[in-house]
């Protein structure tokens, strides 16, 4: 019943979701230039549900993180020639933040001192050799677990529980380097505030739980649009939502926020044997990059009102 694109948007969400939290293969790249050191450690990892990937040098492995964005974990030796693993390590950090790629250093040096070196460099583990198969073993997945609880408290904490999108707090941090991005290169976007109308009488006709259905069906809708512009959008809070239209005109931003007005004003949540249907406003302002980020709000704000004032159901910019 709901929009075919906004169900999809979702579902595609919810995958998502459960690919970084629950991924039952975790992907390790092994990196050794000693190729029976990468199949001994394969071997000890065979039996665990793992998919491995393997490099012989750093190059190597920066392109094999390159290719699969799944790789959760890289075990990298220490002395290999062109790049060592404390490069590698330093160079894979630069792109890729711990809550995104473990690392796992392992060499047969008997300086001392490597172990710090690595970890120093972004690593969050290393291993001696020669190593005990059980211990590396448990090393790799209490490494994998602490990455999936990272990503999880991350979901928890940038997302709003009803709708999945994202919330106030995260999408204050992620316009305030949008914000910063304007100042810096230039371009121009929007910002607009959309509000359900007359959402107090969902509630109270047909009960709170009902009204929380259609704050979802909005929140698909507006993700739904929002994602075939590649655009963030978020609840701010009840059932106001924040929509910003990053690199395009005014002029653009409107036809998106139309797009927005009219696939939740042809929505339906079938209640019963009724079929409900919301109408919401729009207020658009052009986002003035030298403007603090709670002014640039407050303008789309102002425009919310003079659309509720102008007998809702339209944008106002
Ligand atoms: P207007 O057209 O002027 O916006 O009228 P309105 O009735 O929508 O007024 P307003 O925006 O002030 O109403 C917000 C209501 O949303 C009040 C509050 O009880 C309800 N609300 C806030 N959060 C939630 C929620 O999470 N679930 C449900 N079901 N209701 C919520
Ligand atoms: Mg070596
Ligand atoms: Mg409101
Ligand atoms: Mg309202």
């Amino acid at each position: 019943y709901f929009i075919k694109d906004a169900q999809d948007t979702v579902d595609h969400i919810i995958h998502t979701i459960q690919r970084i939290t629950d991924a039952t293969v975790a992907s390790i790249l092994i990196v050794d230039d000693s190729e029976s050191a990468r199949l001994a450690l394969a071997d000890i990892l065979s039996l665990q549900n793992y998919r491995i990937h393997q490099a012989g040098c750093g190059e190597e492995a920066l392109a094999a993180l390159r290719a699969h964005d799944d790789i959760q974990l890289v075990v990298t030796d220490f002395h290999m020639p062109d790049m060592d693993g404390q490069e590698l390590t330093r160079r894979i950090r630069a792109a890729y933040p711990p809550e995104q790629v473990r690392i796992i250093g392992i060499s047969a040096s008997s300086d001392p001192f490597l172990s710090a070196a690595l970890i120093k460099a972004g690593a969050s583990d290393f291993v001696y050799r020669p190593y005990i198969a059980e211990e590396v073993k448990c090393r790799i997945s209490s490494n994998i677990e602490t990455l999936s609880h990272m990503r999880r408290l991350r979901f928890l904490a940038e997302r709003d529980f009803l709708t999945g999108m994202y919330n106030r707090r995260a999408f204050f941090e992620k316009a305030q380097s949008q914000l910063a991005r304007l100042r810096k290169q230039g371009g121009s976007a929007s910002l607009a505030i959309l509000d359900i109308d007359h959402f107090k009488k969902v509630n109270d006709g047909y009960g709170h739980d009902v009204g929380d259905q259609v704050i979802q069906m909005v929140a698909k809708a507006v993700q739904a649009v929002l994602a075939r512009h590649k655009c963030l959008s978020a609840r701010l809070g009840g059932e106001e939502f924040v929509l910003l239209l990053a690199d395009m005109t005014s002029d653009e931003a409107v036809a998106v926020c139309e797009e927005v007005r009219r696939t939740i004003e042809e929505a339906v949540v079938p209640h019963n044997a009724v079929k409900l249907r919301v109408t919401a406003s729009i207020g658009i302002a052009l986002i003035q990059p030298d403007e603090a980020l709670d002014n640039n709000l407050n303008a789309a704000d102002q425009m919310l009102y003079m659309a509720k004032e102008q007998g809702r159901n339209r944008i106002c910019t």
